[in-house]
């Protein structure tokens, strides 16, 4: 075998390998036998660097930080979609695209919504060429040299039926379990950790430097398409498209689904919110889109989102903990706030052990007494809340909460505002909790933005 020969052969063999490690979650070979065949490939191409060509494994991490993002227009809009909260949205949704074309077929597919970022992947004569974020949907940034580090993305396309330009689209998001090591590190590191997966997968495409998104292991699903060159003949069903992709390499949805009508939609939402707490990643919903990609073409968009496919939003996800204490914060300006110190709990892909209680007002309204079961509530990037109390597990020797009298931080006399729910301590910057948020705000980027004078230095 000639080097180049070889060369190719390893190549193919690590991309398969990435596939069964990365996609199909099944490595067929060992570690130790994967690095051995990258280390053969290093050597080779050593040996022979006029060789060495973008598409090689070798290649995937840059070596040199960006000086800046350059943003990208779009070739096609990238979308977003229209929301369904239940049932209803989705038979009026069902409802509205018949009545614009009563032929239609009510075959959907269905697919968990991740709770990631909007990518396009942009592949000429099957080789990844540029990668941007959605942005405003017509114009992102390019991260090409971030994306080009997930191990499950082909830098080269399996085959070569491909058309020569081939945009896919999809979502780069964070598995639970990669997240739960990454905030272990940033803790360890005395980092701030992220407050979910979506955040720590957005801060991470936004990194520079490409070698510290490799350690971050993202991972990505197809969903769409952008722009295609005319050749490929596109198949009838979105669900044959999607299969297409993902025997050219890319990795797909292994939980999606074809479904008939608004029934359909109904028991595959049901059987998913069943799993979702088991799932590997977090979603926020699931996405449904009219099979028939004709009837895409008849139905066409809104000024915002396609008419032929919709998102079913789960609620907000909501768990039951005790509430072991309230605790008083003082904050800049002196106001008191209570929070909830709560038995750990894991809620929408974190671990919550506070939540804001707001003020006196709101605990009395909601009746939410210290030894309570309460509802525990986070949507998205919302802090933790306490929804209110489980009355049904209210054991007898719950404490009513009331407000200090003196400032817990400096003893100085709290005043309640007249007319307001905000109890504050009169101690002004005699109060150290005061002098410390005070001094956090006058250095923070909002204000003389002084770089350097963090919160760590600030004790
Ligand atoms: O944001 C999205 C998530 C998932 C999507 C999407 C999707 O399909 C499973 N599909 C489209 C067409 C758009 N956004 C615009």
């Amino acid at each position: 075998m000639t080097p180049s020969e070889n060369i190719l052969q390893l190549r193919e063999q690590i991309s398969r390998h990435n596939y069964a490690y990365y996609v199909d979650d099944n490595p067929l070979i060992s570690d130790a036998q994967y690095d051995d065949l990258y280390q053969q490939l290093v050597k080779l191409e050593q040996a022979h660097p006029e060789l060495i060509t973008s598409d090689s494994p070798t290649q995937r991490v840059g070596d040199q930080p960006l000086a800046g993002f350059v943003s990208v227009t779009h070739a096609v809009p990238m979308f977003s979609l229209s929301n369904a909260f239940n049932q209803a949205d989705l038979e009026s949704f069902q409802k509205a695209n018949l009545k614009l074309l009563p032929t239609l077929n009510t075959t959907y597919s269905a697919e968990p919504k991740m709770d990631g970022l909007a990518i396009n992947l942009r592949y000429q004569n099957g080789l990844l060429s540029q990668a941007t974020t959605r942005g405003d949907g017509t114009t992102g940034e390019d991260v090409t040299h971030n994306i080009r580090t997930i191990n499950s993305i082909p830098l080269k396309l399996n085959g070569s039926d491909w058309p020569a330009v081939l945009e896919v689209r999809g979502e780069v998001f964070m598995s639970k379990k990669t997240f739960q090591r990454l905030n272990q590190q940033q803790l360890e590191n005395a980092d701030k950790p992220f407050a979910n997966p979506r955040n720590a997968a957005a801060g991470t495409l936004r990194q520079l430097d490409p070698r510290i998104a490799a350690k971050r292991q993202l991972s990505f699903y197809v969903y769409g398409w952008g722009e295609v060159s005319s050749e490929w003949p596109l198949p009838e069903l979105y669900s044959s498209v999607i299969e297409q992709f993902k025997q050219w390499g890319l990795p797909t949805n292994p939980d999606a689904d074809v479904v008939a009508g608004a029934q359909g939609m109904q028991t595959y939402y049901d059987e998913l919110r069943l799993k979702r707490p088991d799932l590997p990643y977090e979603i926020d919903g699931i996405v449904y889109k009219l099979n028939e990609i004709v009837s895409h073409k008849v139905l066409g968009f809104t000024a915002k989102a396609p008419r032929w496919a919709i998102a079913r939003k789960f609620p907000a996800e909501e768990v039951w903990t005790e509430l072991l204490g309230i605790e008083i914060q003082v904050g800049r300006t002196g106001a008191l706030t209570p929070v909830a110190r709560l038995k750990p709990v894991a809620v929408g892909g974190v671990i919550v052990s506070n939540a804001t209680l707001h003020n006196l007002d709101e605990i009395t309204r909601k009746d939410v007494r210290i030894g309570d079961t309460v509802i525990v509530r986070r949507a998205g990037d919302v802090i933790p809340e306490v929804v209110g109390p489980v009355l049904t597990h209210r054991p007898d020797d719950t404490q009513l909460f009331t407000m200090p009298q003196a400032c817990p931080e400096c003893g100085s006399e709290v005043i309640k505002e007249h007319d307001k729910a905000v109890y504050r301590c009169s101690g002004g910057l005699y109060c150290p909790a005061q002098r410390k948020r005070a001094l956090q705000h006058f250095v923070s980027r909002k204000a003389f933005d002084i770089q350097g004078l963090g919160d760590k230095l600030i004790v």
